[in-house]
């Protein structure tokens, strides 16, 4: 179901002639209102009025995670206090989170553009969607909450944890969609499995996963695992929280990034040069229309490509491929460049294993090692060692042949690798460790 037929069909020549509008804009206000990017704007040499086509955007600053850590906690807000409705926050794990508002039409643009996402996805007003995303300064609980009241579906503000009982309340309360990372899901799955519940008999028709990257051979897993139908959805506390893209059922190939609201660019990692579609780079977004929090090429550091290839579900919102990983995430073994979903991908290939995994690496000497700790599925784990080390071997070879790498792959018996209640945590570097 297409929630904003205007908007979502625009077409492209019209959604650019908006796009420059609002860019302008937002620049101007950007200009007048942040201390911060009038600095960076002028050490550039660059005014508001030099933004006369899209492509002038290349001329702004980027915006860098450490920069808005640096203006902690409200220097990049464009509103006075009581213009702020609400605000999110960062995990920060590392440091001080980032703290970014929002005021009420930000608030309500949030739920317009999750609504979006909500039909995309195959929602219908009076479906039932169980929320287990986490609720507080997070922004997927709030966000998909909102992104349900303003769709018009019932909401079930479970967030995450307490596993069981999400399997009862998905039994009892029969939604129709789940959302919550991947990750979680998969999480859910086994509960229901040990509490002898079939999911696939249940009325949960569609997952909504997001919030970390995910394999399409984790689509395949939880699609056949549950019955549904998996589709990503893509947000950044930096930007707006869930809803900044969706993938649509009727192609489920790329994320429509509603580009009324967001100017997307995908430049290179090192140079930050702007890339053609079709080419893999770093994701770089800016708003168009947030009020509070006003983002100028936030530099996501999501890794990506865009395709503006007409879509079959009629939205002309261009696609965003998944995200293959963070290029921070991006592990350098000997030389070689590997995600954690390229590791993910071959082992769901591998049948006798389970979907539960996490890499290790450190140093051996002076070279990097790396170790991929994973779950045997129950009868794998019946057949012993013998068999386990010849599963072992052959993913080790896989991995050699697909990604290039060497490593040692350790099969664990069930629950050995830690179950994740939110974004999973799927690499312990242990060189960053003191010795
Ligand atoms: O994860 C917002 C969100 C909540 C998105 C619920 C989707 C669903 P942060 O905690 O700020 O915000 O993390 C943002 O998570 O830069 C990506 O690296 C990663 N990420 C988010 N969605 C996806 C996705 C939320 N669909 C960071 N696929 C982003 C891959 C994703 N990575």
């Amino acid at each position: 179901m297409i929630f904003d037929i205007d908007n979502e069909t625009l077409p492209r020549e019209k959604l650019k002639a908006l796009q420059l509008r609002r860019l302008q804009a937002m620049v101007a206000r950007c200009y007048e209102t942040v201390k911060f990017y009038r600095e960076a704007m002028d050490e550039l040499e660059i005014k508001p009025h030099h933004i006369q086509t899209l492509a002038d955007v290349k001329l702004l600053p980027f915006t860098k995670k450490e920069q808005l850590r640096d203006n902690y906690p409200y220097g990049m807000f464009a509103v006075p206090p009581d213009q702020v409705a609400r605000v999110h926050a960062s995990s920060g794990t590392s440091g001080k989170p980032v703290v970014v508002g929002y005021t009420r039409r930000d608030v309500a643009n949030w739920g317009e553009l999750g609504a979006r996402c909500l039909g995309a996805a195959g929602l219908v007003p009076g479906d039932r969607l169980h929320n287990a995303y986490g609720y507080g300064l997070f922004t997927g609980g709030m966000g998909l909450h909102g992104s349900a009241e303003a769709f018009g579906v019932t909401v079930i503000p479970m967030s995450g944890g307490q596993t069981q009982k999400q399997v009862m309340l998905l039994t009892d309360l029969a939604p129709n969609a789940l959302s919550c990372t991947p990750s979680y899901a998969l999480n859910i799955a086994e509960e229901a499995d040990k509490l002898n519940i079939d999911i696939r008999k249940l009325p949960l028709r569609v997952g909504i996963f997001g919030a970390e990257p995910w394999s399409e051979e984790m689509r395949y897993e939880l699609e056949s695992r549950m019955g549904i139908d998996a589709l990503d959805i893509y947000g950044l506390t930096e930007i707006m929280g869930p809803g900044v893209g969706v993938e649509c059922l009727a192609a489920k190939k790329g994320l429509h990034i509603w580009e009324d609201h967001f100017l997307i660019e995908c430049v290179d990692v090192d140079t930050g040069e702007p890339l053609p579609p079709g080419e893999k780079g770093e994701i770089v977004i800016t708003s168009l229309t947030r009020e509070a929090f006003p983002m100028m090429r936030f530099r996501t550091r999501d890794i990506a490509v865009l395709d503006d290839a007409p879509c079959k579900c009629g939205r002309t919102h261009v696609r965003m491929s998944r995200v293959t990983g963070r290029s921070d995430d991006m592990l350098i073994i000997r030389g070689v460049n590997v995600f954690p979903t390229q590791v993910e991908a071959i082992l769901m290939r591998t049948e006798t294993l389970s979907p539960f995994y996490q890499l290790e690496v450190f140093r051996e000497g002076h070279l990097d090692a790396l170790r991929i700790n994973v779950e045997a599925s129950p009868p794998l784990y019946a057949k012993g060692q013998d068999y386990m080390d010849r599963v072992s071997a052959k993913v080790r070879k896989d991995i050699k042949d697909f990604i290039g790498i060497s490593c040692e792959v350790k099969i664990h018996p069930t629950g050995a690798v830690e179950r994740s209640m939110g974004k999973a945590v799927r690499v312990i570097d242990h060189r960053k460790e003191k010795n």
